[in-house]
């Protein structure tokens, strides 16, 4: 049987004499959470990603990349509409002409279907696309060629390799270890023992879908995605050895640990906290000698994401300027009308405040995602206030709902939220 197919020619450049300069080797174009299919408060975000995926694509083209990683989370649902799989296969389709020798990694999320993406595999090794969704074994062990590809330069030379790591199900991982993390970790650890029996100390590029500890969240997006009351996962699960790791899971563009264990962050804005992010894709140069040089190129944005006011509160009477005083084109499609999220001053009962708001925002091109009720903080204490102990569950929920929402919840919402309660 034949060895790994580029073992032979991938050895690593010796530097040690202190005088060659070193070279790029590859560069590396890292992507996460596109979340095709998502929606907003029932709103398409079909217009931001096709976007923000024509600006990555141009980004690929441009920066002459040599391979592009997908660090999971490909779809936001595990029963993607047509849209959203046809927009991936158009997206690697653009891709594949746009860099015609780069490698084209995806992984599975949390959020994807894991084998529904590796589903299309013999198409897409047609179209030099690896599409990794669970961890691969044979005979109980993990099976390295199944996860490891080489990545070519513009010449054909192999300059590194990508060992494609999916989110870790439970099913994934071993058993008989010291809880979820330290199973991660003995994944990690023979995953990469692996790769380097195969390829030695050539630059190595790990992918991951995974919270690593330190890493910022984004309130109302990431869900806790591991088990077992532990939710993140060190950076040391990384070794030293590993030029790059790819990650996805956290969707603001951060590097965790070290330098070169990084979230690109997601495509696009997922809620009302990534407002503020510079939405992008993470360039990756690694030289001969294994270190990494990295640029984030952020996207400009198809649809603005504006909170009302930037800070603080609005009365009812000061919605109307307010919302006058932003610029806005009429003109526009709806599907670029801005995306607000409005915070709104309540003194006294909130019912009919959500139709009042609703009437006027009406009469502006844009489309209003949610609705803070604020109230000065007097109205918030109770006479004879309660411990939380002493509460019914469903009365809190009620409140709150109320608070947030300006309407009392649904008998449906009461109903869903009864059965959280049960399973929590
Ligand atoms: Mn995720």
């Amino acid at each position: 049987m034949a060895g790994y197919e580029d073992a032979a020619v991938s050895r690593r450049l010796p530097t040690d004499d202190g005088l060659a300069p070193t070279v790029r080797v590859i560069r590396l174009l890292h992507t996460a959470d596109w979340h095709l299919g998502a929606t907003l408060q029932g709103w398409s975000r079909e217009t931001e990603h096709r976007a923000a995926l024509a600006q990555l694509v141009a980004i690929a083209r441009e920066r002459a990349v040599d391979a592009v990683i997908v660090a999971g989370d490909v779809f936001d649902s595990l029963n993607p509409s047509a849209d959203a799989q046809r927009l991936l296969y158009d997206t690697l389709r653009d891709l594949r002409a746009a860099c015609p020798h780069a490698r084209i990694a995806l992984i599975a999320g949390n959020h994807d279907p894991a084998a529904r993406l590796e589903a299309p595999r013999a198409l897409f090794e047609m179209a030099d696309v690896v599409s990794v969704g669970a961890f691969a074994r044979r005979d109980g062990v993990f099976d390295t060629r199944a996860h490891l590809s080489p990545i070519r330069d513009a010449k054909g030379r192999v300059g590194a390799h990508v060992l494609a790591l999916p989110y870790p199900r439970a099913a994934d991982l071993p058993v008989g270890c010291d809880g979820a993390v330290g199973a991660v970790r003995a994944a990690y650890r023979e995953a990469v023992e692996g790769a380097r029996r195969e390829i030695g100390m050539t630059p190595l590029i790990v992918t991951g879908h995974l919270h690593v500890a330190g890493g910022l969240e984004s309130e109302g997006s990431e869900r806790r995605i591991l088990v077992g009351g532990e939710h993140a996962v060190p950076p040391d699960v990384f070794s030293e050895d590993i030029a790059y790791v790819a990650l996805g899971h956290l969707h603001r563009p951060q590097s965790v640990g070290r330098d070169t264990i990084r979230y690109s962050g997601s495509l696009i804005a997922m809620s009302k906290t990534e407002i503020d992010y510079a939405h992008g894709v993470s360039i990756v140069d690694i030289d001969d000698s294994g270190s990494a040089a990295i640029e984030h190129a952020p996207f400009d944005r198809a649809v603005p994401h504006l909170r009302a006011p930037a800070t603080g509160a609005l009365s009812i009477a000061e919605l109307e300027p307010a919302l006058a005083a932003i610029d806005l084109d009429a003109s526009a499609p709806i599907e670029n009308w801005p995306f607000v999220h409005l915070a709104i001053k309540v003194e006294g009962p909130a019912v009919g405040v959500k139709a009042e708001v609703d009437a006027i925002c009406e009469k502006f091109p844009l489309r209003v995602v949610s609705m803070a009720i604020e109230r000065p903080q007097a109205t918030m204490l109770q006479a004879e206030p309660l411990r939380l102990a002493e509460r019914a569950p469903a009365d809190l929920f009620r409140e709150a709902f109320e608070q947030t929402h300006g309407v009392a919840p649904t008998d449906g919402h009461v109903d869903c939220f009864e059965r959280l309660l049960q399973e929590a």
